[in-house]
């Protein structure tokens, strides 16, 4: 690999010279079952579980036969066939999907073990403390192994932590620490196959301490020079490969005569598995298959309810309703959040769920918003549906890394979908402050393989998210708290699904036409009724990624003049998309520019007076008025 390196004829590449018996030993230990999730330098793992290499080097090529299509380097990427789940360069987050996958096997009770890598630099990560935090609470069957190299790029173990070693972690977690020597292969295996045993016999995390040296810099360009003088030189004496040969020599199990034999063998397997990745032609872009492998293909049926009953539903009631029923209808569902079981969550959506599905399915969770949603992706590689419950749409931002690089990304990146539902109680009005009251939806807007929706009324809130709950691709779904109780609307009783993707029509009017969602929609309708004059088109977008592009052309065209009316903040909000859209594709029918209408460009505040003010209800009448008169 250094010599292709050199040569330019691979990408990035992260060595993982003096600590190879960790992955080995690993992935020998280790039913080829069981779900390995491999960090930057365990090259051990992928060969250790006899991916062809001719299938690595195209890899690490970006070639179409490797793993990614050319969409990610290196060790970026899983192989389902092989369960192994690759990295995200973040490092952490790996280990809160671990947890996922071993709570699949929990529930499964298949007493499969899950084990997971970090490096002692990575083990500085948010994601460290709450993976393993959930894994200890849950008694997950996952092993945490550390590769204590001493090092997280340049930056020495003294500028990283002030503990000792790994192992003393453990104890503040409430689990059991090993520590082994990590260029022993032998040590590592053994380690391995006990932590292994010792968890079928009873579900548990523990974590592995493997001491180790990384013998060449962090990866090739940046070199080794902050390394002491004379450090590579005590540490090549432990070398994992030729101790472990000397020994092979001792006991007599291996003689030169095999170790050549041996030598010349791989040569020709890793020649023979070069050529083939280098007589492979370059990837062809195709901008169709990029956009297509975005999501996984979603088979959601379009079902209406089987009988025409109908209720008069509170928005909370409704959704509570729709999830209830997904429960019923997908066993593999999961229900992750914080206080969500007995309690019934903070806005009681999950109210009595416990009764009915038990508390393996309706999970209270730690304060791990980041663990938690990367268990989701885990979960979903273990054949499960996941939704997870954010108590409030603002704490996200612990969980948006999870959201943004693994959710998001997985499927383009290696064809894992991930079947998640995350759950938003967001929006203002309700005087929480800056904290509670955020509308957050624009920032997931911009993230390509996600989807988001937005309800604005009880029907549309059961049908989406039992819509959503059935797509196999991540959905954030959006409900406002100050409507949860505060909108009645009539719900079919029987289980039903909506389109997502679709917007609705709620009015119809040639004067001009409201974009809208959530709460504008209901502020919209208000302004209409006070002004019976202006006949408007009122689109709800129930829908914002994909938004509804049909629907708006078809609207624009027909009134000529639009209003786009969101509570979050205006610049760098949705409005902004839509108004480019518009003007892109149908300039020739707009009679005026296209008008914004959002909050001011500052936090929420808390005071209802100044909330108010802050929210767009107020101005946007006026901004209507203003643009039918224009
Ligand atoms: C969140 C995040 N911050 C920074 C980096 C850059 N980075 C990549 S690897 C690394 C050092 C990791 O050290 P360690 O976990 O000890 O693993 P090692 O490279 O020593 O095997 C750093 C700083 C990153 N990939 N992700």
């Amino acid at each position: 690999m250094l010599l292709l390196l050199r040569q330019g004829k691979i990408s990035k590449w992260f060595s993982g010279m003096g600590q190879e018996a960790i992955s080995v030993g690993t992935a020998l230990a280790m039913d080829k079952e069981e779900f390995i999730l491999p960090m930057h330098r365990n090259l051990g793992i992928f060969t250790g579980r006899e991916i062809p290499l001719s299938r690595l080097f195209a890899q690490f090529q970006g070639k179409m036969s490797g793993f990614t299509k050319g969409r990610d380097r290196s060790f970026h990427f899983g192989a389902k066939d092989y369960n192994i789940v690759g990295m995200i360069s973040h490092l952490g987050p790996q280990m809160g999907v671990a947890d996922g996958i071993a709570l699949g096997n929990l529930l499964k009770n298949n007493k499969k073990v899950t084990a997971v890598f970090t490096g002692d630099g990575g083990a500085s990560e948010g994601d460290f403390h709450e993976s393993i935090n959930v894994a200890a609470v849950w008694d997950l069957p996952v092993i945490f192994i550390i590769e204590n190299n001493y090092w997280g790029l340049s930056t020495p173990s003294a500028e990283q932590f002030r503990c000792k070693q790994f192992i003393d972690k453990a104890i503040g977690y409430g689990i059991e620490g090993v520590q082994v020597d990590g260029n022993n292969i032998l040590e590592v295996y053994d380690a391995v196959l006990t932590l292994r045993e010792k968890i079928q016999k009873k579900n548990r995390p523990f974590i592995l301490e493997c001491m180790t040296f990384r013998m060449r810099g962090h990866e090739e360009a940046s070199g080794t020079k902050y390394y002491p003088e004379g450090l590579q030189e005590e540490w090549s004496k432990q070398d994992p490969l030729t101790n472990y040969e000397s020994y092979l020599l001792e006991q007599k199990i291996l003689d030169e005569q095999q170790i050549a034999d041996n030598r010349k063998q791989l040569k020709t397997e890793i020649e023979e598995g070069l050529k083939i990745a280098f007589d492979e032609p370059l990837i062809k872009p195709d901008t169709e298959i990029e956009y297509a492998d975005l999501f996984k293909k979603s088979e959601v049926k379009i079902q209406p309810a089987a009988s025409g009953r109908i209720n008069m539903l509170r928005l909370i009631d409704a959704i509570s309703g729709g999830l209830k029923q997904a429960m019923q209808k997908h066993p593999n569902l999961i229900l992750m959040g914080q206080d969500i079981a007995e309690y019934g969550g903070v806005f009681k959506v999950t109210d009595g769920f416990v009764t009915e599905f038990g508390k393996e399915r309706v999970r209270n969770t730690p304060l791990c918003e980041s663990a938690i949603i990367g268990a989701g992706l885990g979960l979903s590689i273990n054949g499960y549906k996941a939704m997870v419950e954010m108590q409030f749409a603002d704490f996200v931002t612990c969980g948006f890394n999870q959201i943004v690089n693994n959710l998001a990304k997985s499927h383009w990146r290696w064809g894992q979908n991930a079947d998640v539902v995350v759950r938003m109680p967001t929006g203002g009005g309700v005087a929480a402050g800056p904290f509670h009251s955020q509308s957050n939806e624009a920032w997931f807007f911009h993230v390509p393989g996600l989807k988001i929706v937005y309800p604005a009324f009880p029907a549309d809130a059961k049908g989406l998210l039992t819509a959503a709950i059935e797509d196999p691709n991540p959905v954030l779904f959006f409900e406002h708290k100050a409507l949860y109780r505060s909108i009645s609307g009539e719900v079919p009783d029987d289980y039903y699904t909506i389109e997502i993707g679709k917007a609705n029509l709620v009015k119809t009017g040639n004067d001009v036409t409201i974009i809208t969602y959530g709460y504008g929609v209901h502020w919209a309708l208000e302004t209409l009724d006070k002004n019976p004059l202006v006949k408007a088109d009122l689109l709800d977008l129930r829908t914002l990624l994909p938004f509804d592009k049909e629907a708006i052309l078809e609207t624009v065209k027909k009134t000529g003049k639009v209003i786009i009316l969101h509570e979050d903040t205006l610049i760098g909000g949705i409005g902004a998309e839509l108004s480019a859209f518009i003007n892109e594709n149908c300039f020739e029918y707009l009679d005026a520019p296209v008008v914004r209408s959002a909050s001011l460009d500052t936090p929420v505040p808390f005071v209802s007076e100044l909330e108010q003010n802050f929210l767009p209800k107020n101005r946007f009448e006026k901004q209507l008025m203003d643009l039918v008169a224009y």
